[in-house]
């Protein structure tokens, strides 16, 4: 913590913000550690951080090859949002829901979670029976989850359009425990309570080949900063999954896919809530900047460009004209794409792998931000027990082949 007063402030303010201490040491990569992770996204900077508090890894280190945050965790529209459809899914993700509420004093650090309600929008009939199966069943597992008719749904977010529309709105499935948080914040504030703990936090690091020893166990990595060797390690590398788990021979059945979000110029406050509409693939929250946070879907292509087609970002914003038409003359001011990892059953795999001592945290696709904190706990506690949490043991790679999968391709709304 680093601790200013007021004046301290405006000192600093007039004196050309000299002075301000980094949040993290620039830790130099040593021969060994106990664990490594790779990937510096809230999800391995979070399991680093568990590892450290939690069972007392001390001596492990977070290998990121660009800078930290620069993934998906800074490039997400940060919904947050625990109305999954199976009770596995329900359990994880409400598990993530329960922690954001007080992640902000545990690290020390303002995330910005804002509970402010996520409503997802029913544009047909079978939407409306969707959204119903999900309501019934978070409510029986012990989710928020209700439904609200146009009427209701529009005084809950008074912007919207529920008029004659060529997407009309029938109803909506509205999750008030919802929200979202400040997704850079989240990255950093356990990047710096990690660092706190002792954890090396090594960025401009890319792991370009996973080591075996004879035994066929994992032994440690060949870095563009040198070889480190760990008995364990943990890949939490989104969208480039694939590429890291290859270095190891472990093939994932895992696709690649763009996504992409704008932010607009911004205005004062207007939209009091997050809204989602799976069927046109378009969502829309409002930052504490002012600006208008919007997302697309995934293109319908594979690709690693970190940048997607205009004419899915054309979509999500002719959409979300015609259901907020108040928006219509506002201006986009950047748009950006990333890289998401997509399981064939829109679930995650998190745990164990066929290489002893080498562990995956993946296939989040388009909806892992949400997860961040319950994720990285239950993946931390699997790398230091050799065996998963209860939480995460049915998001097994097996699954794939013994056929108990846990489908949530409509609850992950924008994973087609
Ligand atoms: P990342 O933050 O991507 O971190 C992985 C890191 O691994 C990266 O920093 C990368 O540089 C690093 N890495 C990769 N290869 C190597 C290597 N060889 N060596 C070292 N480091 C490596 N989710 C939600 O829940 N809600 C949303 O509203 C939402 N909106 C989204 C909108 C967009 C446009 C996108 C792209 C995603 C969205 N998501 C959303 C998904 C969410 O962003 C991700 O699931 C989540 O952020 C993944 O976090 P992570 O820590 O696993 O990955
Ligand atoms: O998973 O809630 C989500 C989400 C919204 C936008 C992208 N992903």
């Amino acid at each position: 913590m680093q601790p200013f007063s007021g004046l301290a402030l405006l000192l600093r303010g007039l004196t050309g913000q000299k002075g301000w201490r980094p949040q993290w040491r620039n830790a130099e990569p040593k021969k060994s550690y106990d664990a490594l992770i790779i990937g510096g996204g809230g999800h391995g900077l979070g399991a680093a951080y568990y590892l450290a508090a939690e069972h007392g890894f001390t001596n492990i280190a977070v290998l990121e090859k660009g800078w930290i945050g620069g993934g998906n965790t800074g490039r997400n529209t940060t919904i947050i949002r625990s109305n999954y459809l199976f009770d596995e899914s329900a359990a994880l993700y409400d598990h993530a829901v329960k922690m954001w509420g007080d992640l902000s004093q545990v690290l020390n650090y303002n995330v910005m979670f804002s509970p402010r309600g996520v409503m997802m929008l029913a544009h047909t009939v079978h939407d409306m029976q969707v959204f119903k199966r999900h309501v019934y069943a978070n409510r029986a597992s012990g989710v928020d989850n209700e439904w609200l008719t146009p009427e209701e749904a529009k005084a809950f977010c008074p912007p919207l359009n529920i008029g004659d529309i060529r997407y009309p709105v029938i109803g909506a499935a509205l999750q008030r425990r919802g929200g979202t948080a400040r997704h850079d914040a989240v990255a950093w504030g356990y990047a710096r309570a990690a660092d706190a703990l002792g954890v090396d936090i090594i960025e401009n690091c890319e792991v370009t080949g996973i080591l075996k020893d004879p035994s066929g166990r994992v032994a440690g990595v060949e870095t563009t900063r040198g070889t480190i060797h760990a008995p364990r390690i943990g890949v939490s590398a989104a969208g480039n999954t694939s590429v890291v788990m290859k270095l190891a021979g472990v093939h994932l059945p895992l696709e690649s896919y763009p996504l992409q979000a704008l932010v607009s110029e911004p205005v004062k406050p207007c939209f009091p809530c997050v809204v989602m509409s799976n069927t046109i693939h378009a969502y829309i929250s409002q930052s504490d900047k002012g600006e208008l946070v919007i997302g697309a879907g995934t293109d319908a292509y594979t690709s690693y460009t970190q940048r997607g087609g205009l004419h899915i970002t054309s979509h999500a914003l002719e959409a979300i004209c015609e259901l907020f038409p108040m928006f219509r003359r506002m201006k986009m001011l950047r748009s950006w794409g990333g890289i998401v990892d997509v399981t064939p059953d829109r679930s995650p795999i998190i745990g164990k792998t066929p290489v002893p001592g080498l562990y995956v945290n993946c296939g989040w696709g388009t909806g892992g931000f949400k997860a961040t904190p319950g994720s990285a706990h239950v993946f931390a506690w699997t790398i230091a027990r050799d065996e998963p949490h209860p939480i995460n043991a049915p998001f097994t790679l097996e699954r794939f082949r013994d056929g108990n999968l846990i489908d949530e391709a409509a609850a992950a709304a924008v994973a087609h």
